[in-house]
């Protein structure tokens, strides 16, 4: 029985369609920069928001129609939600999709009956994802939402908890092995506090290293080779969470040792709510070698917190493509749809339109980054702007001959510095503006 009948598999059209249930810029086979839009953007559907999210906020219940859902929390129910998430994939041409493993299958009375639903539903999705060809991008544990969970899971204040969220990563691991995922995710749910009053800071982050030098060492001897990634967040549902941005990542990857076995996953909205935008996260990490994937979505900047909602703004789309073919792609990443559709979008429907109008925009937005880079009409500037440091004293600063004193004597000499030259802000943004017309 289809879960989405009468929607056929979604096609591309061209942007002059008014069919809203085709594709106007994402063209699967298309070629820019050398590479298929499919290989470039990678797209991932979630399970959580996708499957499990029931439209509820914080002041009302949930809205959403699942008519291939029964309601309960039972494994054959589970089993009946991943043929139906199969089928959106498949719809969408979405090459992969990735999971928590709350989410695919219910918690258990007991950590072993947990596992036992795991590993019934992982059946299915094994199953799914040989008779589609949709791929898992990357797996990861809940470890945020049980209430055993509240002050943290590998930086919990009990140590009974690490041990059971240790648990829960290395069941999680087999079978995101299993599933031939190509990553797996740490994103710190509740790895941060609420108060620093009760909390020792230094023996959670220790405890936090320690958790992620354990589940290096378990990959290994298992043989899953999928890349590790840790997904900054500044806050929600903590006020501090120990991953907050990119930098305090690498920061504390830095520090204990665990440089070469991460890579970070970026997400917009939470890049926003660091305070910085989705274009500088990634700058950051693609600097240091460390962009391994994204999570596409944006937020809303008059509500202020995770709205998790479908990016549409080619802008958005745009500089996220600019950074990374800047520096050299995604690898095993993807372009991962960490996004829901709003509560008052209550239909199957709605999940096709949402996904739909997400991947058009970041095809648009890689065509356009494509061609400004191509034509190198950023990049040239850029150029320009620093240019006194290929020659003369800047080249000898950046090659480490010379020091203040000889800085001293070049300036006396000098008298002044050499003319200032314009930033050219309002000029680059229009330029930005014309390679979005063109495209
Ligand atoms: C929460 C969030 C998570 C992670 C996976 O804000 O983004 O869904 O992507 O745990
Ligand atoms: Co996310």
């Amino acid at each position: 029985m289809s879960a989405f009948p009468g929607i056929d598999v979604i096609q591309y059209e061209g942007p002059e369609s008014d069919n809203p249930l085709a594709f106007r810029w994402y063209n699967p086979d298309e070629v820019v920069a050398g590479r298929s839009m499919r290989e470039h953007l990678r797209f991932s559907v979630v399970y959580w928001h996708t499957f499990r999210g029931t439209g509820s906020d914080p002041f009302g219940a949930g809205t959403m129609i699942c008519p291939w859902d029964d309601g309960s929390d039972s494994v054959e129910n589970a089993c009946n939600r991943a043929r139906a998430a199969f089928e959106l994939f498949e719809k969408l041409q979405a090459p992969y999709y990735a999971f928590h493993d709350r989410d695919v299958a219910p918690e258990g009375g007991t950590l072993a009956e947990s596992h036992r639903n795991f590993d019934a539903v992982a059946k299915v999705l094994q199953e799914e994802q040989q008779r589609s060809g949709v791929k898992l991008l990357w797996g990861t544990a809940n470890m945020f939402s049980h209430p055993r969970f509240m002050h943290g899971a590998a930086t919990s204040c009990n140590a009974d908890v690490f041990a059971y969220a240790a648990s829960q990563v290395k069941k999680c691991l087999e079978v995101t092995k299993e599933l031939g995922g190509e990553n797996y995710v740490f994103w710190g749910g509740r790895e941060g506090y609420q108060t620093l009053y009760n909390t020792n800071m230094r023996r959670e982050l220790d405890h936090l290293a320690k958790f992620f030098h354990m589940a290096i060492d378990y990959a290994k001897s298992i043989g899953f080779s999928g890349q590790f990634l840790i997904e900054p967040k500044p806050k929600e549902p903590t006020k501090h969470q120990y991953d907050s941005d990119a930098a305090a990542c690498l920061n504390f990857l830095r520090s204990y040792d665990l440089l070469d076995s991460f890579k970070l996953n970026i997400e917009a909205n939470h890049a926003t709510l660091a305070g910085h935008t989705m274009m500088h996260e990634l700058d950051y990490a693609g600097m240091q070698g460390a962009l391994g994937s994204i999570d596409a979505n944006t937020g809303d900047l008059l509500l202020g917190w995770d709205t998790d909602q479908f990016p549409t703004d080619y802008y958005l789309t745009t500089q996220t493509m600019l950074v990374i073919l800047k520096h050299g792609g995604l690898g095993s990443g993807g372009v991962n749809f960490d996004a829901k559709v709003r509560r008052e979008s209550f239909e199957p429907l709605d999940l096709f339109y949402a996904h739909i109008g997400g991947m058009d925009a970041f095809a648009k937005g890689l065509k356009v980054a494509a061609a400004i880079l191509e034509e190198n009409a950023l990049g040239r500037l850029v150029e320009e702007r620093y240019a006194s440091w290929d020659s003369g004293i800047g080249a000898k600063i950046e090659a480490g001959e010379v020091g203040f004193a000889e800085l001293e004597q070049y300036m006396l000499e000098k008298g002044e510095v050499a003319a200032n030259a314009s930033g050219r802000q309002e000029l680059l943004e229009a330029i930005v503006n014309r390679y979005i017309d063109r495209a």
